[in-house]
């Protein structure tokens, strides 16, 4: 737990008690701060309790009252409404800050390096952090799962490596990275920045402090989507950062790029090999080439370390759950569990890798549902539908013929898809769902352990 020492005394509302706010309350009461804390829940609030956390209504807080409110990612702030204790604070003019700036406050020598994207955060966030790690002290935190206040104190010896999704760059000022890495930009979380623009403005908003040292930031930026083609443009035009571009679509005359499943790297006297991607047995597909291209780009950029050890380092990484993580293989057919796959972008990602699909995907849609899956539709023997998707789903599949069950929850979809498949005697049984796990599971972690949970019930027979 990091030591926030330098907070006792102050007083300090925290809004929300799921994973980023219980963390930043017991941090900050270890540390003798005066904390209130709030939480639109009943069930949070209980629990929070069973902590000796005592709960605080924060709707009537005061400048006089309070020094600064630390609010957690997921709690809406501008769209689709804000929440009355952000019009609040607003009013105020109390400071709305995140877990993030605590940490950047109080771990202000150590180096940080942001991971940011829609999809691929965590794998590459968890990639750089294993491969990092063989270096220099490393932990690795954020929308990964962890906490960041809940990581260890480390120093100028150290590297944070954190997930920031879209909700932690928008709110997090004081988050000054020496490197940062960009993966793509596809629709996600529209209803909470007010459209795409507003989304990938909270996205840039990683870039928005710069440290102040001797040398300049380091921006990896895969340049394959248009958006993040144009913010590379404009992060070169502005100066500031060191754009390192990197592409899994074409050769580059800077950066690095994958070619035929090939990483190079380009340094002055022209392309040099750096590894075959295709020996990396977890990370398969396109996508995962972007990842270690990234991954590996950011390491060397920052750190200067021989190309063959960072790639020796990143060779044992063993992949991350519930991104097509192979849960089991019975008789000859697959079970992958892709729960992390909350929309149809990361969906896509999973269909290109395999064949023969029994497709388990459903649970609350996102915006756009089922578009630019069209493709992989030769690649599905069958889709089994469950959660509130179902009927919308169902309709976009009978329009491009593709068979399918409703199969309504997850435990009748993995019997189903299991009978087929064995039917069969070949395939992959995949969850990958396109949708949030909110309507039916806690969390998308949640969905997949019951995934997992089924076919090993299956595996034992
Ligand atoms: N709550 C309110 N009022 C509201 C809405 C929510 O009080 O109007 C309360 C809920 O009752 C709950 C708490 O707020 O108790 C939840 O806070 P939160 O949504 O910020 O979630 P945390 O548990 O703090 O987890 C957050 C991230 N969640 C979100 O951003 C939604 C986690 O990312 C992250 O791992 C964790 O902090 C640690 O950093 C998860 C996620 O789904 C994986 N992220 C989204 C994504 O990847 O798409 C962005």
């Amino acid at each position: 737990m990091i030591n926030l020492s330098a907070f006792a005394g102050r007083k300090i509302a925290v809004m929300g008690l799921g994973k980023t706010g219980l963390s930043t309350v017991l941090s900050l009461k270890n540390a003798g701060a005066h904390v209130y804390a709030w939480d639109d829940n009943q069930a949070s609030r209980d629990y929070a309790e069973t902590l000796g956390i005592v709960c605080t209504d924060l709707t009537g807080i005061t400048k006089e009252t309070i020094d600064f409110l630390v609010w957690s990612p997921g709690i809406a702030h501008t769209h689709p409404e804000p929440h009355p204790v952000a019009l609040r604070a607003r009013a105020e003019g109390i400071k709305m800050i995140s877990d993030v700036d605590i940490l950047s406050m109080v771990q202000a020598d150590a180096d940080y390096i942001g991971v940011t994207g829609t999809n691929g955060k965590s794998t590459t966030t968890a990639l750089i952090g294993h491969t990092l790690k063989e270096f220099r002290p490393t932990q690795v935190g954020g929308n990964i799962g962890i906490p960041v206040l809940d990581l260890e104190p480390m120093g100028a010896e150290g590297t944070y490596v954190l997930e920031m999704s879209s909700y932690q760059t928008e709110l997090s000022q004081s988050f000054q990275p020496v490197g940062v890495v960009f993966l793509n930009i596809t629709p996600d979380h529209l209803y909470r920045h007010g459209g795409l623009q507003g989304y990938i403005d909270a996205k840039k908003q990683i870039f928005s402090n710069p440290p102040k040292r001797e040398r300049k930031p380091i921006a990896v930026i895969c340049i394959d989507t248009e958006d993040c083609f144009d913010i590379a443009e404009e992060l070169e035009d502005d100066g500031v950062w060191s754009v390192v571009p990197v592409s899994t679509q074409k050769r580059l005359d800077k950066g690095a790029y994958v070619e035929e499943g090939k990483l190079y790297e380009m340094r002055e006297e022209g392309a040099i090999l750096i590894a075959d991607l295709n020996g990396f047995e977890h990370l398969r597909g396109r996508h995962n080439h972007e990842n270690i291209a990234c991954a590996y780009t950011i390491i060397r950029q920052v750190y200067g370390i021989e190309p063959q050890r960072i790639i020796e380092a990143m060779m044992s990484f063993g992949g991350l759950a519930h991104r097509q993580y192979l849960a089991a293989t019975i008789n000859s057919v697959q079970y992958i569990n892709d729960s992390k796959a909350t929309n149809a972008d990361a969906t896509a990602r999973a269909l290109a890798c395999f064949n023969e699909i029994h497709w388990i995907l459903g649970g609350q849609p996102k915006e756009g549902g089922l578009n630019g899956l069209d493709e992989y539709m030769k690649r599905v023997q069958h889709a089994y539908l469950i959660g509130e998707a179902a009927p919308q789903f169902a309709e976009w599949l009978n329009a491009r013929g593709v068979p399918f069950t409703q199969c309504g929850t997850l435990d009748v979809a993995v019997m189903a898809a299991h009978q087929n498949a064995q039917n069969n005697g070949a395939g992959v049984v995949l969850l990958s769902p396109a949708c949030a796990s909110w309507d039916q599971f806690k969390s998308f972690e949640h969905r997949g352990d019951l995934f997992v949970d089924l076919v090993t019930t299956l595996a034992r027979g």
